[in-house]
């Protein structure tokens, strides 16, 4: 790799930390044995309490989202023609591939839009008028729409993922099994995510145990409306 594809490497990486790109921008890296590769977190393992503590996003973070990169890394040895494609368009075909494609790739991508969805207490600025203007037309109100990303996500039976998505010139609630995710195209609810939370027992349990309710409504503290806002404006425009 050359110094100035480094550079826009770490450009790329930087608008995507900054929230004015698609979460679609996961690429794969050919020069690399392991095409895929975990990016830093966006803020300190502390930095989301009280809402989500430090031994969760470490053990979260440091874990188990990184042994969805080393099993990610590991199917596509075996599928060559996957170690150039950016991670969206593999989840776009996945009924196609082999089953650690589909939980690993999910959960690398899922995980990476996550960490970019939420921000120290008080750092995520707030949800835009657009945004507000939109959830209004779909949902009646704001109340609504929280009302409804909580319930999908107490709701959804064992591990998945709750989910706003821009789908059809709306914005709709709605939640995925595992590492599924709106841009596979098995899922119920096809579309650009534009909010996520994770409703496995790793996310949440160390704090707020067989609670899943508190953890859904305490996340709300540390959602990153800014970059939400970016999400939406791309999806929507
Ligand atoms: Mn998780």
């Amino acid at each position: 790799m050359t110094t100035v594809m480094r550079t826009l490497r770490f450009v790329a990486l930087a608008v995507a930390v900054l929230g004015t790109t698609p979460p679609a921008a996961i690429a794969a890296d050919p020069d690399k044995g392991a095409p895929f590769v975990q990016e830093p977190l966006p803020y300190a393992a502390d930095a989301l309490e009280p809402a989500i503590d430090k031994a969760t996003m470490e053990i979260h973070y440091g874990r188990h989202h990184a042994a969805y990169v080393k099993a990610l890394n590991e199917a596509v040895q075996k599928l060559p023609e996957l170690r150039t494609m950016p991670l969206d368009e593999i989840l776009a075909g996945i009924s196609k591939l082999p089953p650690a494609v589909r939980n690993n790739g999910g959960g690398h991508y899922n995980h990476t839009l996550f960490w970019s969805l939420m921000a120290p207490p008080g750092s995520g600025g707030e949800p835009s008028p657009a945004l507000k203007q939109q959830v209004a037309k779909d949902f009646g109100s704001w109340d609504a729409f929280t009302a409804a990303f909580e319930e999908a996500g107490r709701t959804r039976f064992g591990s998945g993922w709750a989910w706003l998505v821009w789908t059809d010139g709306r914005l709709v609630v709605t939640s995925t099994p595992n590492q599924d995710n709106p841009l596979m195209e098995v899922v119920d609810v096809r579309g650009a995510p534009i909010l996520a939370n994770d409703l496995w027992e790793h996310a949440y349990y160390l704090k707020y145990q067989n609670k899943r309710a508190d953890y859904l409504k305490a996340w709300w503290s540390v959602v990153n409306w800014n970059r939400v806002n970016a999400l939406f404006q791309t999806a929507s425009k």
